[in-house]
């Protein structure tokens, strides 16, 4: 790759506007100079650029492709489970006895299946395998819009915390988020099969130093995708994952049940995470993360590209490992229950002996971490760059990573609909 200077942030407008082209032609970047120009001007043409608008891509150190340690990178310097949540109630005791209570449990033979070496395996999953996991469907329900991506949990946590009105130092902020919108952040780098699409969603910040993320209502790319699909053959393969679930756990009716995080990116930056937890294993104390999959191939990218994400929704959960069902793509026939944990999972799509694929970083789980940083601290930057200080009243910003994966903020008139904003 081309070398490229260090990015300022201090540069003047117009010797950023110079610094960002001479940078991009550097990268050899596909041409139309004159766009590119545009793109990091403001929108009405002629008026100065902003540069505490725009993290372009350039500015995102990140390690070789081909870097692959047996143990991979961390992504907090610190993380911890502070509660559980469940049915509108909130509990700070995270004991086994606690867990075992409002988690699905993880069926013996199947808690059994940690650590023990294959041969042993076999004779524990005996009871699960052959079923049919395309049967009976109906009774499953996907979590609405508003239940997917609340921050209730998360913020009946941070009331018992007695949270300062004020905030007494400006420069440290906590993220407030469901999980997945951490896991499609981080995940938006490897996005060269859908270039086309845009991750945007809403930040909306509080005196106090909370930084609540939720969905960008009009985004519509996200929207009625994979379990939401209308495509029967594509419903029945996401609801599989549901029916996988139930015959591995035992809990009959399912109601989602979370897990609150607390973490810390850096001196600055700590989060509030919710996290719905499959399954939680009894015998070990640790929680599973289930998922049903057709056959895994490691020379297919998308599957390594699967597997990635699954390895980056675990790293910010307490600890998990992986539980995946192999279901036979046609008949929904269960024929293999795979134990991982988080490190074996990542030696089996991060292997040295497997092809470099050449594009997505080839699906780097250290460039996925080193890219999650970047986003949440390019986000935090970006607020505290564009926020009107002193102002009580909750500010909300869009922010979008474009498919380049330059990272930009947008402040909104207000508040969007359906944006939670706590009384604190
Ligand atoms: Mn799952």
């Amino acid at each position: 790759m081309a070398e490229v200077e260090e990015y300022d942030p201090d540069t003047t407008s117009e010797n950023y506007i110079d610094h960002i082209t001479t940078n991009l032609n550097k990268l050899k970047l596909k041409k139309k100079t004159g766009n590119t120009k545009r793109k990091y001007r403001g929108r009405k043409s002629g008026t100065k650029c902003k540069t505490n608008t725009v993290i372009p891509f350039y500015t995102f150190n990140h390690s070789n492709k081909l870097y692959l340690p047996n143990n991979p990178k961390e992504l907090f310097i610190s993380k911890e489970e502070v509660g559980l949540y469940k049915n509108g109630t909130f509990t700070d005791d995270n004991s086994k006895q606690s867990k075992s209570k409002t988690m699905p449990i993880l069926k013996q033979n199947i808690a059994l299946l940690y650590d023990k070496p294959i041969t042993e395996c076999r004779p524990l999953k005996n009871d699960f395998i052959g079923a049919d996991l395309y049967e009976n469907l109906e009774k499953y329900n996907a979590m609405d819009d508003k239940t997917l991506d609340s921050i209730e949990p998360c913020m009946k946590y941070i009331e018992t915390q007695n949270v300062p009105t004020n905030n007494t130092d400006e420069k440290i902020v906590t993220i407030v988020s469901a999980r997945h919108h951490i896991v499609e952040i981080g995940m938006s780098l490897f996005n060269s099969n859908e270039r086309d699409k845009d991750v945007t969603f809403i930040v909306t910040y509080l005196d106090c130093g909370l930084l609540l993320f939720s969905q960008d209502a009009l985004n519509k790319s996200f929207q009625k995708g994979g379990i939401y699909s209308n495509d029967p053959i594509f419903k029945k393969i996401c609801f599989s994952g549901f029916a996988f679930e139930d015959l591995i756990t035992s809990e009959d009716v399912k109601e989602p049940a979370f897990s609150i995080v607390k973490a810390k990116l850096n001196d600055e930056i700590n989060l509030v995470l919710r996290c719905e937890m499959d399954a939680y294993n009894l015998e070990k104390n640790i929680y599973s993360e289930l998922k049903c999959y057709a056959d895994l191939k490691m020379k297919s990218p998308q599957h390594r590209k699967k597997l990635l994400k699954t390895w980056l929704q675990t790293a910010l959960c307490p600890e998990s490992d992986i539980i995946i069902g192999i279901r036979n793509p046609t008949d929904g026939i269960l024929h293999d229950i795979l134990q991982y944990t988080r490190t074996t999972l990542y030696r089996k799509f991060n292997n040295r002996n497997l092809t470099p694929f050449n594009k997505d970083f080839n699906y780097n789980a250290n460039i996925a971490v080193e890219w999650t940083q970047h986003c949440l601290k390019s986000v935090s930057r970006l607020v505290k760059l564009n926020i009107d200080r002193g102002i009580k009243v909750p500010q909300s910003f869009k922010i979008k990573i474009d498919s380049l994966h330059n990272i930009s903020i947008r402040k909104l008139q207000s508040t969007p609909h359906g944006v939670e904003i706590p009384n604190l």
